[in-house]
């Protein structure tokens, strides 16, 4: 398991706050290797069924297990390192659970409403102590569609979530009905991470620059989830 060790002031930050920012969890060269796998994937150039019908040149993507999709990831030191500090973060039971791949290209005015990643519906154990890691694989301002936090929110039970798939295409979308008031913005650089408990409150506006957004997503809980 990675040796990659968070502060004890990062560990009470994500006890408070339901999130924390990860500065450089990954080096730049393992951000170069990844991008490799990830803009291939994203231009359609996998050979991946499920895939297939999702790609299209200038929309939003949402694409799912890119770990065990993209050659070469499933064998990446990536993985091993987001599995540790989500250990230092919740347990040593915490393990991987499934990731997804969301591309945000440039001038896609979609946004991630409002949601927490828990009010999917994530079962067992996972409704109650999970959490997600969400790397940059390329810098992410606000401007570019980087995330927003309710500092607190996951004290706070599962809120209620509306049906949004006339706002957003992508995952069956859902909404809760926030105060933007509080919310804490978060910009990335390449390699950086933020980590937020399943029932962190959590947005992203759409991407209004010229420069394309990548992110991924890594989903993490109890083994076993019963
Ligand atoms: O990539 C995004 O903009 C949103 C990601 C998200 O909602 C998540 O990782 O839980």
């Amino acid at each position: 398991m990675s040796a990659f060790r968070l502060t004890a002031a990062q560990v009470a930050q994500f006890e408070e706050d339901g999130f924390v920012v990860v500065r450089q969890l990954l080096s730049p060269e393992m951000v170069t290797d990844l991008r490799v796998g990830y803009d291939a994937a994203t231009r359609g150039e996998l050979d991946v069924d499920v895939w297939k019908e999702q790609v299209r040149p200038g929309q939003i993507l949402q694409l799912g297990m890119p770990n065990r999709h993209i050659p070469g990831w499933a064998e990446h030191a990536y993985l091993p390192r987001i599995v540790a500090v989500g250990r230092q973060l919740l347990g040593a039971d915490i393990d991987y659970k499934y990731d997804q791949l969301i591309y945000k290209p440039p001038g896609n005015p979609v946004e991630l409403l409002w949601h927490q990643d828990a009010g999917y519906g994530w079962p067992g154990k996972a409704n109650h102590r999970s959490l997600t890691c969400w790397l940059a694989l390329s810098p992410a301002t606000e401007a570019m569609g980087s995330l927003h936090f309710l500092p607190g929110s996951h004290c706070d039970g599962i809120a209620e979530h509306l049906d949004a798939t006339h706002k957003n295409p992508i995952n069956a979308a859902l909404e809760v009905k926030v105060d933007e008031s509080r919310a804490v913005v978060v910009e990335y650089g390449p390699g950086d991470a933020t980590f937020h408990h399943g029932r962190t409150l959590h947005y992203s506006r759409g991407n209004s620059t010229d420069q394309p957004r990548r992110g991924l997503s890594t989903h993490l809980w109890p083994d076993p989830n019963d």
